[in-house]
């Protein structure tokens, strides 16, 4: 028998762990008392929210804010800087554009794009056993076929969760791939398609052309299915995510971010700087390498849990 898993928030926590313990660590007391912010506590925010990996720009508006807030705040009870800092990070992720998100009833194709080694096959698994536990219908597309690895990878997540996987040989057209899947989604009515993508960056031509490839058979064979892609950042790289994200941009149109691995780092302030700085909402947080370590992001909860 498999342990009971923890909830949506324990496992969030679990995932945040290094991070708050950074944060908290850095901080220690200074989080319970009355934000005073005078040079020295600024001094000491500022350094804190640098190593969790939150970035110049975010960090600097951060601390504008929170400055502001204590200036107009009463003084005869001065605010927890706890609480301030909970309030405005989930104020700034609240200010990315909202997700369009998986929700709505229509059949849905979902392109999961990032580079190599970022998540995205284990993503793509966690991804279809949440639309699997809302009873949904799903199909995934291994549509990475540069390597046959990467279609084995996912064969067997396939067979792990009960999901049928359309795939090729290695070395195939991924949009050929892609063809092959829209037909078995329209034949079975699947309400989910996830595509597993290559992603290779070193030929920024070439991904985009073949991503674009992948838009044009699905708009003309599945014009019925709404698509949304998917970047998978690899949240262990840090601010390094963001000149990749940036460069992946660049080649690709993307609806929102799933940021992955959050377990594995003391950087999760990333979130915060990825999402304000690219302007994209945060979908999903991956906080583990099973089918169940995804949380669904929710600006308030992440940054209560970030400062818990
Ligand atoms: N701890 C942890 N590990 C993760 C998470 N997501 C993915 N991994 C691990 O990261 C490694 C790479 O994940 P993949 O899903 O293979 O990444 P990918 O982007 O498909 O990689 P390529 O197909 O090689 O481009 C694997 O060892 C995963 O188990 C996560 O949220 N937490
Ligand atoms: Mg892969």
């Amino acid at each position: 028998m498999e342990p009971p898993k923890p909830g949506l928030w324990g496992r969030l926590r679990g995932g945040l762990a290094r991070t708050q313990e950074r944060l908290s660590e850095r901080l220690g007391s200074l989080l319970d008392l009355p934000a005073t912010l005078d040079a020295a506590t600024l001094e000491e925010l500022e350094e804190a929210l640098l190593a969790a990996d939150l970035g110049v720009p975010t960090t600097t508006l951060l601390i504008e804010r929170i400055r502001e807030r204590v200036r107009r705040s009463d003084v005869e009870r001065p605010e927890r800087l706890r609480g301030l800092l909970a309030e405005e990070i989930a104020r700034i992720l609240a200010e990315t554009p909202a997700p369009a998100g998986l929700g709505g009833p229509e059949p849905a194709i979902v392109l999961v794009v990032g580079v190599n080694g970022a998540g995205k096959t284990t993503s793509i698994a966690k991804l279809a056993r949440r639309e699997l536990a809302a009873g949904r219908r799903v199909l995934l597309a291994a549509a990475d076929t540069f390597r046959a690895a990467a279609i084995e990878q996912l064969a067997l997540w396939g067979e792990r969760l009960g999901v049928e996987v359309v795939r090729q040989a290695a070395g195939s057209d991924p949009a050929a791939v892609v063809f092959d899947a829209l037909q078995a989604a329209k034949a079975r009515r699947v309400d989910r398609l996830i595509v597993d993508t290559a992603g290779r960056l070193h030929n920024k031509e070439h991904l985009m052309a073949e991503l674009a490839k992948i838009r044009r058979i699905i708009a003309r064979e599945a014009a019925a299915f709404r698509v949304e892609t998917v970047l998978v950042l690899d949240a262990t790289t840090g601010q390094n995510a963001l000149a990749q994200a940036r460069a992946f941009l660049a080649a690709a149109e993307v609806d929102g971010l799933l940021l992955s691995k959050l377990d594995g780092t003391a950087k999760g302030g990333m979130v915060v700087a990825v999402a304000r700085e690219l302007n994209l909402p945060v979908l999903y947080l991956g906080v583990g390498e099973t089918a169940d370590d995804l949380v669904d992001f929710e600006p308030r909860e992440f940054a209560t849990a970030l400062l818990a």
